[in-house]
């Protein structure tokens, strides 16, 4: 109990961290040793206690490139939310520059659920005035620049520049793909007017402090960063709001390939496929 002034008042209780946390982390192409990097990455960041559960859909692309490739990921994605929703998990993680399937995610989810464009984005915008976004392919790019606008970051993105390195090629021994996003951050820094750099690409996660002593700027990786939002959202006692947009979504039969995703009722999320 405090008081100033001669008035009495009570202090919130303190939000204890939690010690048993545990965050899905989708990676929403099926490319596992892009997931295990990816979860690695995800447990270098999280606080002692955090459990981090890495994981790719059982379906869907290789890869993630273009809006044909971002579509087809997202059913095995909310597969992935809906069974985390059964375990029962502290909240998830859209390992993916695209934040492909976000706000249906978040539908399903009780907990936070975060894209590591728009953590890295925030973060970014929280440590310098003006950032690039360095991703894989030129056709990526309008997808960074839409979600740059749709969060309200678009004043704070100096630019997206791309290496044209396909996304897989980030996983091969030897590839050069390391030395080229080093030469397409310094351009960024030198031409974009930038101070920070965002590594549009889950699959650069590993080469974040790498690149960060190379050029001496804070270069964010989505990974780590939404790794910590997370945390910091289940610490604050926070979820997903379900009142309006995001409330769990309408129970109705889907037909086809998709029968299996109908939501018979709000308490019965739909089951992972075998
Ligand atoms: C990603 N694709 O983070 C995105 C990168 C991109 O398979 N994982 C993918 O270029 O959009």
């Amino acid at each position: 109990m405090g008081a100033i002034g001669g008035r009495s008042f009570s202090l919130p209780d303190p939000l204890l961290f939690r010690t048993d946390m545990r965050i899905k982390v989708i990676n929403p192409n099926t490319t596992q040793s892009m997931t295990d990097k990816i979860g690695e990455c995800a447990r270098a960041a999280a606080r002692p206690g955090t459990e981090i559960i890495a994981v790719s859909p059982v379906m869907g692309p290789v890869s993630i490139e273009s809006h044909y490739d971002e579509a087809l990921a997202v059913p095995g994605l909310l597969q992935e939310v809906a069974t985390g929703e059964l375990e029962q998990v502290d909240g998830y993680i859209v390992a993916c520059f695209g934040d492909p399937g976000l706000l249906a995610a978040r539908e399903l989810a009780r907990g936070p659920v975060i894209g590591i464009a728009q953590a890295a984005m925030h973060m970014a915008s929280l440590v310098g005035t003006r950032f690039s976004v360095v991703t894989t392919l030129a056709r990526t790019m309008g997808q960074a620049w839409h979600l740059a606008e749709t969060y309200g970051m678009k004043r704070f993105c100096a630019n997206v520049r791309a290496c044209e390195i396909a996304v897989l090629d980030l996983e091969k021994p030897g590839s050069n793909a390391r030395e080229r996003i080093v030469d397409e951050c310094r351009r960024a820094l030198a031409e974009d007017g930038s101070d920070t750099i965002v590594l549009g690409c889950a699959g650069m996660a590993d080469l974040c402090q790498h690149i960060s002593g190379e050029l001496g700027v804070p270069v964010i990786d989505g990974v780590a960063a939404a790794t910590q939002l997370v945390e910091s959202i289940v610490n604050l006692r926070l979820g997903t709001s379900k009142h309006g947009e995001l409330a769990h979504p309408l129970p109705k039969p889907m037909t086809g390939l998709l029968s299996d995703f109908a939501l018979p009722s709000r308490h019965k999320p739909l089951q992972r496929a075998a």
